[in-house]
């Protein structure tokens, strides 16, 4: 493709035989934070061994951006590893199967099935704003105690994603739904964590804790994914397509009256579940924790809470609901959507890309094979593009007159870009709109009395969680005298 190859290699840290430079045995600090302290020493492009893997780390949107954008192809591989090998049955998903013609025809065919339901009868539109209203009335009769709001959002995204995904949805309680709260929460706990196991394989024919929650969680999910399959397969239908899981069903089923092999074009059973898995996975954890980071935010900047109801008030009112047809007319609303995936980004290092060949990153040389881990911590709080990179501040989102949106730093990137960017992100942006001015809308978040304010450090896992915390969702003046029940 035309590129000469430099012929140095990056700073590399110290490593030892072996174990490599081993970052639990170097630091306490979650590896976004210590990768983007180690800059001071190394720069913003290094290099350091895990066990035998070499892992080049990208600290800034330059470099990031050659890897992810004009070298996308090359650097669109990803690492096998224990835990994911578990939780995707060796890489048969989207997120963290290597690159391979099964893996290109998987995306499109989840895409397209994405893009259908834009348009569908029931539209995501529907499907969001009739859970934002149950997840509003719910509220409303917590009026005044201190809540943790955690599992009515999940129910609220998970109910979106289980329409698209299985045509289906939880009510409140549901044995099911609260077994799925579970594992899944011990599959982000444990899962791409670069924990020990997956850079020493071997370890794993030792008694391991994470690996047992890990393989028990992954159990549970497949039993559950299992169900959903065989009674979709039960009521199937050529002519109508209902979700994801029936566009799969239908792939398959055209692939083998063509009498291709499901395994050639990667249509296996194991393929179709670990599929939906990822979406299912993905759609439910990420929207989640964006919605607990903004409430979070919201009730340490109360100042931004007023500005966005102020928002609301002028554009919408109070006789109707926000709709995706607002998103244009409430900029400050999108600014601080956009301020919070930048503070907080939900995959503060991506998931670790894997050069295909050798090639080169900035002036080094890199080596096919070589894991990739972008930092996006280090984008999103550089110093040379962010002004006081800490301070929560959605105005830096507004143009001067503040009427508009505009994006004052290319160091950005939410969902990562290039032929690996987020599969989810309409989706996500649609859903974190209307949830968010749905609750403005009707209610005020505030702190119980006598209680802390949220802890905004996070918790480091395959998504970066904030930690519990309750707070009280009251009702806005005139919304008890005219409590609006009509859905949109
Ligand atoms: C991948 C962010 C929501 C499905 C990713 C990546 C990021 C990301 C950073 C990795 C890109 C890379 O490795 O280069 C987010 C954020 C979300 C969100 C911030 C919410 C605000 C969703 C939703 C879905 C989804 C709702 C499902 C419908 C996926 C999938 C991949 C992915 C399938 C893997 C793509 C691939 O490897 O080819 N996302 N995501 N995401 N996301 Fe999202
Ligand atoms: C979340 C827990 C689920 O039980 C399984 C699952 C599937 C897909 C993963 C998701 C988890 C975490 C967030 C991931 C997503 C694929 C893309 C997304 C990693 C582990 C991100 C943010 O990159």
């Amino acid at each position: 493709n035309g590129f000469v190859p430099g012929d140095r290699s990056p700073p590399s840290l110290p490593s030892l035989p072996i174990i490599g430079s081993l970052l639990s045995l170097v630091t306490d600090l979650p590896p976004h934070i210590f990768f983007q302290q180690l800059q001071k020493k190394y720069g913003d492009l290094y290099s350091l061994m895990m066990g035998s893997h070499k892992i080049l780390i990208v600290n800034n949107h330059h470099h990031a951006k050659e890897v992810l954008i004009k070298k996308g192809k090359i650097f669109a591989g990803r690492p096998r590893t224990v835990t994911t090998d578990l939780l995707t049955r060796d890489g048969k998903d989207i997120a963290f199967a290597d690159y391979s013609s099964t893996w290109k025809f998987h995306r499109k065919l989840v895409h397209g099935a994405l893009c259908m339901f834009g348009e569908g009868s029931v539209s995501i539109e529907k499907i969001i704003c009739r859970e934002a209203s149950s997840m509003c009335d719910v509220l409303t009769e917590t009026q005044n105690s201190a809540v943790d709001l955690a599992p009515e959002l999940t129910r609220a995204v998970t109910n979106v994603v289980c329409a698209l995904c299985f045509n289906s949805s939880y009510k409140r309680g549901d044995a099911e739904f609260e077994s799925m709260l579970q594992y899944s929460q011990g599959i982000v706990d444990t899962v791409a964590k670069d924990s020990l196991v997956d850079i020493f394989p071997w370890l794993q024919i030792f008694p391991n804790k994470d690996l047992r929650i890990l393989r028990q969680c992954v159990s549970i999910r497949d039993k559950l994914l299992q169900k959903k399959y065989e009674e979709h397969k039960v009521d199937y239908s050529d002519n109508a397509q209902r979700d994801l899981l029936d566009a799969l069903l239908r792939a398959k089923r055209s692939s083998e009256n063509n009498n291709t092999s499901t395994q050639d074009v990667g249509l296996t059973e194991d393929h179709l579940l670990m599929t939906v898995g990822d979406i299912f996975g993905a759609g439910v954890e990420t929207t989640t924790t964006v919605l607990k980071w903004s409430i979070a935010y919201l009730v340490h900047n109360p100042q931004v809470q007023r500005k966005i109801q102020e928002e609301l008030d002028n554009k919408i009112g109070k006789d109707r609901q926000p709709q995706l047809g607002d998103r244009g007319n409430l900029p400050y609303l999108e600014a601080t959507i956009r301020e919070v995936l930048r503070i907080r980004p939900v995959s503060p290092l991506l998931i670790p890309h894997v050069a295909l060949q050798d090639s080169s990153v900035g002036e080094y040389t890199v080596q096919k094979g070589t894991r990739v881990i972008i930092n996006l911590w280090s984008l999103h709080h550089d110093e040379k593009e962010w002004k006081n990179p800490e301070l929560f501040d959605p105005g830096r989102f507004l143009n001067e007159e503040g009427d508009g949106l505009c994006c004052p730093s290319a160091s950005y990137l939410p969902f990562g870009a290039g032929i690996r960017v987020c599969l989810g992100e309409a989706l996500a942006k649609m859903e974190l709109f209307l949830f968010l001015s749905w609750i403005l809308q009707r209610f005020t978040l505030e702190m119980p009395a006598g209680q802390p304010l949220p802890n905004l450090q996070g918790k480091f896992g395959v998504v970066l969680q904030p930690e519990k915390y309750k707070v009280i969702a009251k009702l806005r003046a005139d919304w008890e005298k005219f409590p609006l029940r009509q859905h949109c």
